[in-house]
């Protein structure tokens, strides 16, 4: 195999500030012994920071069972999730500390102390009870952003139910493939969730998915949101505020094993139907508690807001599990970045203060489009810390992310993971780490990762290869649901005994990751294997665009040429010209060998609903091809229009 050719040049380093050093969580010194602890014996590592950060209910004797892809951690050891993000506040001065201020996207607020939460906890975990739910039952979850989508889950935890939360986005069918694999019988749902404006009907969506499907479905727990009408069946439906409410607020959290399956999350796969990520209990605490606190330098002080949906991965670590483990205040909020304006965001971090910023490079690419003036106009004083995470980060938004919202004060953290790893992997550290715009830096502490060739053997510096980690991690998946195999095959098919992540990278001269994109869309060029993001990187510096999608085309004569599809970030006269300019800006920053057969223009890009550039679809497009599955789209009306604009 060819190896990827690598082509991103980029030279700017910012160093931590040193007063953020002085008063970070994990500092140059922890860093290095943490490091060399984990070099020295791994088991020992992992189960020194288990029995420190967990609160067990009975000690565990095997740190880590392997036999490849099987992963077994602390087996013998038993705890309870909630009783980690709750109970184990309440009898500190967390007790009355707010555990969750929420937002709706109407405007309305409400703020719920640890105490509050965990009697919410407790009484929806009784209603599950009297539901007749038992331990092992996988509990689907399909709500807004509202605080019930954190009581739901953690009352799941509480009793021992495996969650199967769907984003609420998703459509009739996509809930009846989920319930169904998982062989779900109990729904908690809501009648509706607000966005951007407009009330999406959640309750008619299960309604419906049952109505085609679904047959084992026994009752369906709706909460009332937005007072929208709603069918209703008698024997099946019950409403939360008639069965929640009135609970006890009293429940004796049970002590459950650490592999015990704590959810199971639905991601696409790019053919097939969605797969089940599977995650335990124990593991997965360890390591979302820790990196919270590492990567995002959590105090008791601050306000801490990750704006993802808790229907994917970074809303289960990052806003639900890590944080509240922790004890950290978070900010949610249900509805749309540009709802009722493109500031709202802004507007929220200025009226609550928020400390610490988590979101993607998706939303800052539509943060640049909408224009400075709607940042400009608040005061983000209050920030002191920044995150993305779910795509590469160009280096031009890395940069506008930090002069505009970080005011070249803030550090940036560009954490990479997957639903697959359970928590951050790779990430800078803000007190450690120099960053350099683009780049996820280096892999945290414990966590082995590496880049290979083909056959598996470690690529030199500034050669692309397969992202791989050598090591198990305590929170790694477990398995694909109902699926071995389909486990077995797609992470440890390539490589029998390394994780395979399914990205391409490269590590440069000073060991930082580079991430190229997925190995699925590298784009073969007379033999030069080439990643999107660095090409992508290339057109997204230019001024006039906003973002950039490069895919392959079969190409006679060079195997596959290149074809980008670019937004741009103000109206162009004449765009055969900037069409040139473009392409040889191209040529300019990477070489001739990136030119781009074909440039196009266009409103929009197919995104997934958690903000990825499907480029697959574009491909199929830029090949003449019928696009293949289309059921992750946000929005289909999208690629008609990229179809009319061919
Ligand atoms: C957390 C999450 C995982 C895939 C992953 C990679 C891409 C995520 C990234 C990143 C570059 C980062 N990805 N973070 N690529 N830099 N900081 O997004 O999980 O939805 O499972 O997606 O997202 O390609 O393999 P998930």
């Amino acid at each position: 195999m060819t190896n990827i050719s690598s082509t991103l040049q980029e030279t700017r380093r910012f160093k931590p500030d040193p007063s953020f050093a002085q008063q970070a969580n994990l500092g140059p010194q922890l860093y290095q012994a943490l490091k060399e602890e984990a070099a020295q014996d791994y088991e020992a590592y992992w189960a020194r920071l288990a029995r420190k950060e967990l609160v067990w209910r009975k000690d565990f004797q095997t740190t880590l069972e392997w036999e490849a892809p099987f992963a077994k951690w602390f087996q013998e050891g038993e705890l309870n999730m909630a009783e980690q993000c709750l109970d184990r506040h309440l009898n500190t001065a967390t007790k009355h500390k707010a555990a969750i201020i929420w937002e709706g996207e109407p405007g309305e607020q409400r703020t719920l102390t640890y105490q509050q939460l965990h009697a919410k906890v407790a009484q929806c975990a009784n209603a599950l009870l009297e539901m007749g739910v038992k331990a092992g039952d996988v509990v689907t979850v399909y709500l807004p952003m509202i605080p019930e989508l954190a009581i739901a889950v953690l009352a799941c935890a509480r009793i021992g139910a495996p969650h199967s939360v769907i984003f609420g986005g998703f459509a009739p069918n996509a809930i009846r493939d989920r319930v169904e694999d998982a062989d779900s019988k109990f729904i908690i749902t809501a009648d509706g969730g607000w966005r951007r404006g407009s009330v999406i009907a959640l309750k008619d969506n299960v309604d419906e998915a049952l109505a085609t499907g679904c047959p084992n479905v026994q009752n369906v727990l709706v909460v009332k949101r937005t007072n929208n009408a709603v069918k209703w069946t008698d024997e099946r439906d019950i409403w939360w505020h008639d069965t929640v409410d009135s609970a006890s607020t009293k429940h004796q959290a049970q002590a459950f094993n650490a592999e015990h399956p704590l959810f199971i999350l639905y991601t696409s796969g790019t053919t097939g139907k969605p797969k089940g990520v599977v995650h335990a209990t124990a593991g997965y605490a360890l390591w979302t508690k820790l990196t919270t606190r590492w990567v995002f330098d959590l105090k008791p002080e601050d306000t801490y807001w990750c704006t993802a949906d808790v229907g994917w991965i970074t809303g289960h670590s990052y806003i639900v599990y890590g944080p509240l483990q922790n004890g950290a205040t978070i900010m949610m909020y249900e509805g749309a970045p540009n709802y009722p304006e493109p500031d709202r965001f802004w507007d929220i971090v200025e009226r609550h203060q928020v400390t610490v910023f988590y979101t993607a490079p998706t939303a800052i690419r539509a943060f640049m489009k909408w224009g400075d003036d709607h940042v400009l106009k608040h005061d983000l004083s209050s920030l002191r810390l920044l995150g993305t995470v779910g795509e590469p980060i160009n280096p031009e938004a890395w940069i506008w992310y930090h002069e505009l919202i970080g005011k070249e004060r803030c550090p940036i953290v560009d954490t990479w993971w997957q639903t697959e790893t359970g928590g951050i992997m790779i990430s800078p550290l803000p007190g450690v780490t120099t960053t350099v715009p683009g780049s996820a830096t280096q892999p945290l502490p414990g966590i082995d990762a590496h880049i290979v060739s083909g056959e598996g053997e470690d690529v030199g510096p500034n050669q692309g290869g397969y992202l791989v980690i050598k090591k198990p991690w305590p929170s790694m998946l477990r398995n694909i649901y109902g699926n071995p195999e389909r486990f077995k095959n797609g992470y440890y098919g390539r490589f029998e005994n390394f994780y395979f992540a399914g990205d391409g990278a490269r590590r440069d001269q000073d060991g930082n990751f580079w991430i190229m994109g997925r190995i699925d869309d590298v784009i073969n060029v007379s033999g030069h294997r080439l990643g999107t993001m660095e090409i992508e990187s290339a057109l997204v510096s230019h001024p006039a665009v906003c973002e950039a999608a490069v895919v392959p085309r079969p190409d006679d004569l060079k195997g596959q040429a290149i074809v980008a599809f670019v937004t741009l970030e103000v109206e162009a006269d004449d765009l055969e010209s900037l069409k040139a300019e473009l392409s040889d800006h191209v040529v300019q920053e990477i070489g001739a060998l990136a030119r781009p057969a074909e440039i196009r223009f266009t409103d929009s890009l197919p995104k997934t609903r958690s903000g990825k550039i499907m480029r697959r679809l574009l491909s199929d497009i830029a090949s003449g091809r019928e696009a293949g599955d289309t059921t992750t789209l946000e929005d289909a009306s999208v690629l008609n229009k990229l179809r009319d604009e061919d």
